[in-house]
């Protein structure tokens, strides 16, 4: 896709304050850290458009951006993160789960593990999540620079054990080489055009 413009819109704190919209909406999910700003960054081509930090859990809202007048990216809040008040984790769960159920120009969820870790408790809860909303999940392995090709093999074996997902569903991806870049791009504008 070429992207003409890409600007942040509002951040919304619940579904109700979510902007109102027709267009088609991708949202972008997965554990604190596991790099979901930076994937945004990178699909979009811009550096420093959506915040990324060193910090887990920085993110505590929904964070939409819109996509050249005709698209929003929903950059969702981590999960996972011990640090954050303990008001902010409580939060957390009915922001979700009534935005993935109720929100109703959402064509997909891209679904990020990091490929050096084992999918967690939540990873997992946060699967069952999308496949009670009934969302169209696009599963991501992030950070993939930081492997060599025989430890990302590894890894991927894991993972799809553990989610019970087909291997050739999973892009990998990195925003360091950019790598899975155009496949993610493929398979979320095909995403837009089955919803
Ligand atoms: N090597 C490498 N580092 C990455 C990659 N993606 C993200 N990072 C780093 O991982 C850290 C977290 O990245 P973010 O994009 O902020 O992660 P996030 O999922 O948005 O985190 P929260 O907003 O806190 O939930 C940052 O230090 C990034 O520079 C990647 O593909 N490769
Ligand atoms: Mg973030």
């Amino acid at each position: 896709m070429i992207i003409s413009s890409a600007q942040f819109v509002s951040s919304a704190p619940a579904l109700s304050s979510c902007p109102a919209s027709t267009w088609p909406e991708i949202a972008f999910a997965g554990r604190s850290n596991v790099g979901k700003s930076s994937l945004i960054n990178t699909l979009l081509n811009r550096k420093g458009l959506v915040r990324t930090s060193a910090t887990p859990g920085r993110t505590q809202l929904l964070n939409f951006f819109a996509i050249n007048e005709a698209l929003h990216f929903v950059d969702l809040p981590g999960y996972g993160f011990a640090r954050a008040p303990r008001a902010v984790r409580e939060r957390w769960q009915p922001m979700i789960r009534d935005y993935l159920a109720g929100r109703a120009n959402l064509k997909a969820v891209v679904w990020l593990l990091d490929s050096r870790r084992e999918p967690s408790r939540e990873d997992l809860q946060f699967l069952d999540w999308l496949e009670e909303a009934e969302r169209p999940t696009i599963p991501v392995v992030t950070k993939i620079d930081k492997l060599s090709r025989n430890e990302l093999a590894r890894q991927l074996a894991v993972i799809t054990r553990t989610t019970g997902l087909d291997r050739e569903l999973f892009t990998t991806f990195s925003s360091v080489t950019r790598e899975g870049c155009a496949e993610l791009w493929e398979r979320i504008e095909a995403a837009i055009e089955e919803g």
